[in-house]
């Protein structure tokens, strides 16, 4: 048994004890630190990391006798609310477990779907991961189970001769059809409005990466340079989105996404996928790595896959190679890359090492996005003006001294190319 102290977790969050098996073939210590940052993510907190070897699982318990005695052990000693193990169980390895030690099972399925629920912030995210949870619920129905018949409203749902059993897992089946229908009808929605984004919206700048890259390390580190102190309050939208004052940039609002995850159980990743979806809303991808990961160039790649698959690939993204002070003899800054490269920032999120450098970055690629320009044009063009409107941001509407309407406007290099063809307007850029 290992001790580990107390983690960073929030006092709210529940307590656990975590389990984790080596099997012979796959002798996976790096799923075992993984493991621990998404219990983290999860924001549960640990004391007691059990660990076991085996040559295949217990058929019964997952883990053999003498392990459960363990575990019932560390579970009384700490008043512990949950187990979790890190590997999929199967629905009566799950139950049997729980029955023994006292307390909820969770398996590294139900774990990785509630970091999922905890994160999902699209319409179509938060659908997807209700799907999974469902199909992942609907395995683990037991006689007896009467958590579901709270929620139904009771008489006359249920058929004649039919048990409690059967009539919940036909719940679920209908619910998990309807979601379907639901899911179907978001994504035929979000093909049409695909270029739809709010224009008016604050830029966001998202950070992806897989979990441990420092994600929330750095999404702390840049709240704390960049918005000040008495505007603290008002900073936090929710725990994983800021708003932030970026100097040179503006206003923007920074989103800590949901970490990618190396050894993903199939069946989440569509949950997964659609819960990184809003990356694709993004303005600016912070593609953070951990530089002294040796899997990272693997790593990377596999996230500019994804992204591409996900259809963020065309969203601006800058690739940040966090943990430096680990390196040894890199320096933090900035390499600028050739157009049509990414360009990439050494940094220190623990330190703040590189931090500047990284504003510095972040602030230009907003520069390059928008242009400032004064469009003047006579005060009859109603239809005009309309269309303007319609073209780009507004900021500011005044008349010249010749009666001509002069709109002060910040338009992307696109919709400065259309204004530009516009003959009816005069248009003059600002610096
Ligand atoms: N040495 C070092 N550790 C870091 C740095 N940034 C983050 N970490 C650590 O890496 C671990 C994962 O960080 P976290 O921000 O939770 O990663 P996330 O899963 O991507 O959100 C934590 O233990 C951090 O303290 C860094 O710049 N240097
Ligand atoms: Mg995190």
């Amino acid at each position: 048994m290992e001790l580990f102290g107390r983690i960073k977790a929030p006092q709210t969050g529940e307590r656990a004890v975590l389990v984790h098996v080596d099997f012979d073939r796959e002798q996976d210590r790096e799923g075992l630190s993984e493991f621990k940052e998404l219990v983290h993510s999860a924001g549960a907190f640990f004391e007691t990391l059990i660990t076991a070897s085996r040559h295949t699982p217990d058929a019964k318990y997952f883990v053999g006798k003498g392990k459960v005695e363990e575990i019932m052990a560390a579970v009384e000693a700490e008043e512990a609310e949950v187990v979790i193990v890190n590997h999929a169980l199967s629905p009566s390895q799950e139950r049997n477990l729980s029955n023994k030690v006292g307390c909820r099972v969770v398996d590294r399925v139900g774990l990785i779907l509630d970091i999922f629920a905890q994160r999902a912030r699209t319409h179509e995210g938060k659908l997807q991961v209700e799907l999974a949870q469902l199909k992942h619920m609907s395995t683990r129905l037991v006689k007896g189970w009467t958590h579901l018949e709270r929620q139904k409203g009771g008489i006359g749902m249920r058929g004649p001769g039919e048990t409690q059993l059967e009539s919940d897992k036909r719940m679920i089946g209908e619910k998990i059809k309807q979601l379907n229908k639901r899911l179907e009808k978001v994504r035929k929605q979000r093909e049409l409005g695909r270029r739809g984004r709010q224009r008016s919206d604050i830029p966001t700048v998202a950070i992806v990466g897989y979990t441990n890259a420092g994600k929330s390390t750095l999404f702390n580190r840049l709240t704390d340079a960049a918005v000040y102190a008495e505007d603290r309050l008002f900073a936090t939208l929710d725990s994983t989105l800021r708003r932030v004052e970026i100097p040179g940039a503006g206003p923007c609002i920074l989103a800590d996404t949901v970490g990618f995850i190396r050894h993903i159980p199939h069946d989440l990743v569509a949950a997964f996928r659609s819960t990184l979806e809003e990356a694709r809303e993004a303005d600016l991808l912070i593609h953070l790595v951990d530089a002294s990961d040796e899997m990272k160039e693997q790593k990377i790649d596999e996230v500019f896959e994804v992204l591409e698959e996900i259809g963020a690939d065309e969203v601006p993204q800058i690739l940040v190679m966090n943990k430096i002070d680990r390196l040894i003899g890199r320096a933090p800054g900035v390499e600028i890359e050739q157009p049509h490269s990414v360009d990439k920032a050494w940094v220190s999120a623990q330190s703040g090492a590189g931090m500047d450098e990284l504003m510095q970055l972040i602030s230009e690629q907003f520069k390059g996005r928008f242009v400032q320009v004064k469009a003047c044009f006579s005060a009859g063009e109603g239809r005009l003006r309309s269309e303007l409107f319609k073209l780009g941001k507004v900021m500011n509407e005044a008349y010249t001294d010749e009666g001509d309407v002069e709109l002060t406007m910040e338009l992307s290099a696109g919709e400065y190319e259309q204004l530009l063809n516009n003959k009816q307007v005069v248009v003059q850029e600002l610096g």
